[in-house]
């Protein structure tokens, strides 16, 4: 009994902590919350395969499950404080104090932190700490320990008056039903506080928003996009992805939410004129409007990290040539306001492909979540190498002088987009109805231009498909073939061919660390 308690007590103390922690980033910096800057530091720590695994394993739930298990590992160390407490308080406090102040190291290592970040942690600290105490002395007070009545005495007493248990009338050890109410009454009031503290800081964090701004029109627009498949193929992906289902990929833990007005861009390195400028001056320079698709490394054979949308921004090789470069550089070192990093090979940027920092997506402002005010979109290469968000330094500089985050973790440093297709339908190991269908789906070799997409049934001929139009060649292309589905179990494959000829390649190969290659398989019952 008196074990469950303490280790209750030491569990609430560590959700005290957390929740105090949570409400004081509220109002500072949502990312210094204890559990969040445990969680980044384990992102950035985390070896690239079980980094791999975990991405292939949870996907998009990644982060839940990352942060879930730090919470967990909290808790369960919590618990142990909370029963060493018994006879050694002090060790147990030590206890909280150590994880507390790991909390408080995580966000004070983060590439952008300031002194303030610290708080949360402090916070944190001061509320477990608290809470283990009292608690505690409950729980001794509920199991009728002598000790916790000289404690009482001692610390509760008024003016230093020794209370004896004959003139206390609240003497728990003389109605042990009262010390068990009250330790229960201060477990279930931590636990309300908590709640209150934790859902105070997330509505704070969530009140933090991003302006709203008027986009200037582009110089050079885009030409309309065609009519895509979506209204003659059931179940294939539109051509165009809508913003709210564009994938989101990225190392945060929390959205960063940028202030537009204090936001600058830093042009630095190896350039004539090193030069700063604010978003009016970004907007006031010549925009292009571009359709691009954006596929990210991690995405499987089949998977869904690709999307296709029009960006607006300016080029490149605009902001670059206001700088001037010198020397030989052969990379652009982008940094995100949070300090993540990407690098992009330079002959890339400068070999006449529409390179562009982003400031809107599909005819609106980016959204948080994809960058706002403004990110890199780089045609024809993985995202970790070309499309930082949240952009706000560009530095012209050598591969063998710096390294950006991914390249730190061995990922490939020039990585273009491997050719590829995915069904879209039937959906793996879905049942459908005998009889004419379309097979259908999307197939994409950026900055090549898909040339054909071929299917293949069972164990029939790879046969050629009707493709969707053809937007340009940064762009995926929908494609479809009619099928007279017969009864039985099929399997459907796909591969796609580039405008030069090049089939997309057939060995299998894991996303680390270039992108992942192989065919798609899917298994459909026809009933
Ligand atoms: N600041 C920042 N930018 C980033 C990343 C990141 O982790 N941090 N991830 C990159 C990766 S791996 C990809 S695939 C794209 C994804 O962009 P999206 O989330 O808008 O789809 O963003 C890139 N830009
Ligand atoms: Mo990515």
């Amino acid at each position: 009994m008196t074990r469950r308690r303490l280790a209750l007590s030491g569990i609430l103390a560590a959700i005290a902590g957390i929740a105090a922690g949570h409400l004081v980033a509220g109002f500072l910096a949502p990312a210094s919350s204890p559990v969040l800057a445990i969680g980044s530091t384990v992102i950035d720590l985390t070896p690239t395969p079980v980094k791999e695994w975990g991405i292939a394993t949870f996907g998009t739930n990644d982060k839940l499950i990352l942060q879930g298990s730090v919470l967990v590992v909290t808790l369960a160390l919590a618990a142990v404080a909370g029963l060493l407490a018994r006879r050694r308080m002090p060790l147990a406090v030590g206890f909280i104090v150590l994880l507390t102040g790991l909390a408080g190291a995580a966000a004070l290592l983060r590439p952008t932190a300031r002194p303030l970040d610290a708080l949360p942690a402090l916070a944190a600290m001061a509320a477990g700490v608290a809470t283990l105490v009292w608690l505690v002395r409950l729980a001794r007070r509920a199991s009728g320990e002598a000790v916790a009545r000289n404690d009482e005495a001692t610390v509760d007493g008024p003016r230093g008056s020794k209370m004896t248990p004959a003139a206390d009338p609240n003497d728990p050890t003389a109605r042990p039903g009262t010390g068990r109410r009250g330790f229960i009454g201060g477990a279930l009031g931590v636990t309300a506080l908590s709640v209150l503290a934790a859902v105070g800081g997330q509505l704070r964090s969530g009140a933090q928003t991003i302006k709203k701004i008027v986009l200037p029109a582009a110089a050079d627009k885009a030409k309309p996009l065609p009519t895509g498949l979506e209204g003659t193929v059931p179940g294939i992906s539109p051509l165009r992805t809508p913003t709210d289902k564009f994938y989101r990929v990225d190392t945060n833990l929390t959205v960063p939410k940028v202030d537009v007005d204090t936001w600058t861009l830093e042009i630095d390195g190896m350039v004539e004129k090193p030069f700063t400028m604010t978003f009016a001056e970004l907007s006031e320079m010549p925009l292009i409007e571009r359709d691009i698709t954006m596929t990210c490394v991690s995405n499987e054979v089949g998977g869904g990290y690709i999307g296709a949308a029009r960006w607006l921004g300016v080029r490149l090789t605009d902001v670059l040539d206001r700088a001037g470069i010198t020397g030989s550089p052969d990379q652009v070192l982008s940094t995100a306001v949070e300090g993540f990093t990407i690098s992009t090979p330079l002959a890339v940027v400068r070999d006449g492909r529409d390179a562009m920092i982003a400031i809107g997506m599909n005819g609106a402002q980016l959204t948080d979540t994809h960058g706002f005010p403004a990110r890199l979109i780089t045609p024809g290469l993985y995202g970790f190498v070309g499309a930082t968000k949240w952009l706000t330094k560009l530095t012209l500089t050598t591969y063998a002088a710096e390294q950006s985050y991914w390249t730190k973790r061995q990922w490939a440093t020039d990585a273009p987009i491997k050719t590829s297709a995915r069904i879209d339908t039937p959906e793996p190991l879905s049942t459908i109805k005998a009889g004419m269908t379309a097979i259908g789906g999307v197939a994409w070799a950026q900055h090549r231009g898909v040339g054909k997409v071929e299917v293949k049934i069972d164990d029939g001929d790879w046969q050629e498909t009707k493709l969707g139009p053809d937007v340009n060649i940064d762009y995926w292309r929908q494609w479809y073939l009619p099928w007279d589905a017969k009864p039985g179990l099929h399997r459907i494959a796909v591969r796609a061919v580039d405008r030069q000829g090049r089939a997309q390649i057939t060995e299998r190969a894991t996303p680390f660390p270039s992108g992942s290659s192989g065919i798609q398989e899917v298994v459909v019952t026809v009933a």
